[in-house]
Parts: structure tokens; sequence; C-alpha cells
């Protein structure tokens, strides 16, 4: 048998075993899938900074991303394995073997893992072993290969095995379970937003580590809330849309943004006010953090003191007057105002647990991230764009100032070298969203800078440092370059 043939068993082998293997994940636990199981683990152990170099060039792109490099290297071992496997018939099976108890060892590494999570792996790599040995033998010794036989019983297996593992990766029935929720009206509705202010849902950032987005089934879905507490409590989505909600315009940043990035959104949010429930179940004293943690393994922690503070926190259901998006995630996350998402957003949110500090590193603090995390006041220039072109003339530079909790009391741009001038700021619902303003520039012939700064109501002016992201936010006045003829 000639090398391109043994490549084209192994490569087939492969396809199919991982198909049969997204597969059976796909009916017992998506999460259990190699691809997925082996996605995951890459995640976790991958650098804080390499992540969040993958988060700025790739943006929501990670994850495609990711998945095709593991594919490439899937696809690389199993062609090595079909060529080598042609004389070495150990390797034949050796190769399917390991890479099905890789992904065994990887679904097993899983936070709220099952043993029987290895199960999907375990049958790929079986199947693509005797897939490969059946292929490998398939021209009886002597007689002339045909090559027209073997490249379409290959190119069968491969087409049959991509299609069902792009199947399998898909899940299960796609938001039937949010289809169905009819939200009720907030029993105080909160203030009214100006137009414009709001980011839609399809524009809103999208931050998080899930490979795939849980589709969890409302009959299924419980939220506990417990630890220290004089009692513990479990309710259904059902007893949460009984309870009375707010809605409240929110502003939420990821702590990864960049200066000047677009990891930030304001929508309107509808839940259930998080400090009276708590306290309705007795917090015991000597409670410091409350850990969040979501049905595919998150963990957000955040302080008692802030969640109990006087701020809007709640157990959002509702985004901009829809249930939850499934990538928000729908059916329930926690919203802190105020706090960066990773230290107070919880998606997709499965149990509360009160703690202490001591007792508990939530996923992001264990990586370095600070354990407190206000969100730090800042501003950012959305129009003109970064190096665009214009018109001599009056030019109205606008953006969005934001300093949650404190509040916007002013925001200043700034011209090349020129003085800080005033803009002008449009009316804000509360010192929980940002602030949108606008200055009228007279833009003169030739290349410029435009900087703005903001001051909160506490009369704290915008950092100008430059701070990294990691490992409390980023600091620094947002500049960009324009060119005007
Ligand atoms: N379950 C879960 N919740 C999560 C995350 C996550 O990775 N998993 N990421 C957090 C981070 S870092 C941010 S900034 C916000 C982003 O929320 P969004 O994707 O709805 O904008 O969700 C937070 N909640
Ligand atoms: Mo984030």
């Amino acid at each position: 048998m000639r090398a391109w043939a043994g490549v084209a068993a192994g490569l087939a082998a492969a396809s199919l075993g991982v198909a049969v293997a997204e597969l059976l994940a796909a009916v017992t636990r998506p999460a259990a899938g190699p691809l997925i199981a082996v996605g995951g683990a890459v995640i976790d152990a991958t650098p804080t900074a390499v992540k969040e170099f993958a988060v700025r060039e790739l943006g929501t792109n990670d994850k495609p991303f990711l998945l095709g490099v593991i594919g490439l290297v899937v696809a690389a071992l199993a062609a090595v394995t079909g060529a080598v496997g042609r004389r070495r018939r150990l390797v034949a099976v050796a190769g399917p073997a390991l890479l099905g108890l890789a992904g065994a060892g990887a679904a097993l590494s899983r936070p709220a893992f099952q043993p029987y999570d290895v199960v999907p792996s375990l049958t790929g790599a079986a199947l693509a072993g005797v897939v490969l040995w059946l292929l490998l033998r398939s021209r009886p010794s002597g007689v002339r290969v045909d090559r027209r036989v073997f490249l379409q019983a290959a190119a069968l297996v491969a087409a049959s095995g991509g299609a069902v593992a792009l199947r399998g990766l898909a899940g299960g029935a796609p938001g039937r379970a949010r289809e169905s929720v009819r939200l009720p009206a907030a029993a105080d509705p909160g203030p009214p937003v100006p137009a414009g202010l709001l980011t839609s849902n399809k524009d809103f950032y999208r931050v998080d580590t899930a490979l795939t987005v849980p589709r969890i089934d409302l009959g299924d879905w419980s939220l506990r809330v417990h630890g220290m507490l004089g009692r513990e409590l479990r309710v259904t989505f059902e007893d949460l849309l009984a309870m009375p909600l707010i809605e409240r315009p929110v502003t939420m940043n990821c702590v990864s943004n960049e200066v000047g990035g677009p990891y930030m959104g304001t929508a309107k949010w509808l839940g259930v006010p998080l400090a009276p429930l708590l306290r309705s179940l007795g917090i015991r004293a000597g409670a410091e953090q409350v850990v969040a943690r979501s049905v595919e393994g998150m963990t957000i922690g955040t302080p008692v003191a802030t969640l109990l503070d006087g701020r809007d926190a709640m157990l959002a259901i509702g985004m901009n007057g829809e249930p939850l998006p499934l990538e928000h995630g729908f059916p329930v996350r926690m919203l802190t105002p105020g706090v960066y998402g990773y230290a107070g957003s919880c998606k997709w949110l499965s149990s509360l647990e009160l703690t202490t500090f001591d007792q508990f590193d939530p996923y992001w603090v264990s990586r370095g991230w600070a354990a407190q995390a206000p969100v730090k006041t800042g501003s950012r220039v959305d129009r003109p764009r970064p190096f665009a072109r214009l018109d001599a003339g009056v030019v109205t530079v606008a953006g969005v100032a934001w300093a949650q909790r404190r509040g916007i009391e002013a925001v200043e741009v700034r011209i090349d070298d020129g003085e800080w001038a005033p803009a002008e700021l449009l009316p804000a619902p509360s010192v929980d969203t940002w602030v949108q303003w606008r200055y009228s520039w007279r833009a003169t012939a030739g290349p410029h800078s435009i900087a703005v700064r903001a001051t909160d109501r506490t009369g704290a002016v915008q950092a100008q440092e430059r701070a990294t992201p990691f490992p409390s936010g980023a600091t620094g006045w947002h500049t960009i370059s324009v060119t005007v003829s």
C-alpha cells in the first residue's frame, strides 16, 4: 500500500471515530465530547497572558479557532498513524487508543464530570482502531491496489464522519426552551432610558470560557442557594418568575477590555433583586463572598458586602425585554452593577454559595486576577473612528464615559497639545450606566490627535497612566489619530 493510501485510511478512521464520539456525547452529555472536552482542558490550562492575547486578537472567534487547531492536530496525528500503520500494525492500534485515552482523560478533567463521560471517546477510539485495521489490510497482498474503490470507501467514511461530527457539535434542539418563556412585567420598572443608550442583544459583547453555549432545559434547571445561611433554598425558573422583579439599565464591562476596546455594553436587565433574597435566608456572621457556579463549571466570587451595599445586584432573567439570549446566560445569570463581569456576573447560573475568601478562590482569582474588582472610571471616543479622513469644518466628536456606582461628573476632550475642553453630557438614567458625550470640534487641515478623559462624581479624574487589563482592569486616556483635509 502506498503512503497516501495509509494517510487517507488514517484520516477516514479518525473522522469516523471523532464523529461517533461526538454523536454519543450529544445524547449523553455534550461537554463530554472529545473535541469540547480537550478544548475546555486546553482553555483551563492556558496561561492568562495567552488567553488575553486570544481574546484581544480573535475576539469571539477564539473558540472556532481553538476547535480548528485541535481538529488539525488530530488530523495530523491520524495521517501519521495511517502512514506508519501500513507497516507497523502496532502503531495502527496504538494511535487511536492514545487519542481515545486523551479524549477520555480530558472529559474526566472537566468540572462536574461523570464516570460515564469516558464512554464517547473510548467507543470512538475503538471504532477508529477497527476501521483503520480493516482499511489497512483491505488490499490482499499481491493484488493490484484498486485506487478507486479504496478512495471511495475512505471518502465515504470521512464524509459521514464529518457530517455526524457537525451534527453532534450542534447539540440538541436549539433554544426551544427559551422560546417558551413569557417574561412578566417588572414590579419596579426603574428609570426611563434615553433613546440610543442601550446596546442591542445582537451587538452585545460576549466573553466566556464556554466552548459551546450551554443549552439548559428549563425542566431540568433549578438554582441552589446554600452555604453560610440560616437555611438553604432551591428555586425553579417558575419560582423566580413569581417573585417581584426589578428592571434596570446597567453597563457591563469586561476586565480584559483594553483602553478604547469593545468589550462593554449597556442593556436593560430584568431580574430578582439579590440582596433581599439573601437576607431572607439569614446570612451567617463571617460570610464574606458569594461564589456563583455555572452549569459548565465557571466559578465567580463577589463580596457579600458589595451585594448588600444597596446596588441593584440581581438574578437576571431578561435582557432588553427578551429572555436572556443563550450566549448571555439563559436561563439565569448574576448581574452585579459596578463590578467587572468576571467578578459579579456569572452566566448559566446553577448555584450560589456563601463562604469566606479563605475557603475558596474563584476561577479567575486563582489565576491571579483581583478578588475585588470595581469597574474603573473610563471613557472612549467612538466617533470619528481612529485614522478617519475628515473634511475641515465642524466635526462632532462623540463617545461614552462610565464610572458605575459613582456616576460621571464631567468629560473633557483635548485636541493635539491643546487645553482640555468640556464635552456636552447627554442625560443618563442612573450612575450604573455609561454616559454619552459629544463635542463640536472646528477641525483644521492636517494630522490631529483626539484624547478624552472623564471625571467621576467623587471628583477623581480618570487615571492617565497606562495599565494592562491584568490584574484589575486597564487604565489610560483613550487617544485616536485622524487626518483632516
Ligand atoms: N458561566 C460563565 N459566566 C461568565 C463568564 C464565563 O466565562 N462563564 N465570563 C464572565 C466575564 S469575564 C464577563 S466579562 C461576562 C460577559 O458577559 P456577556 O458575555 O453576557 O457579555 O460574563 C461573565 N460570566
Ligand atoms: Mo470579562
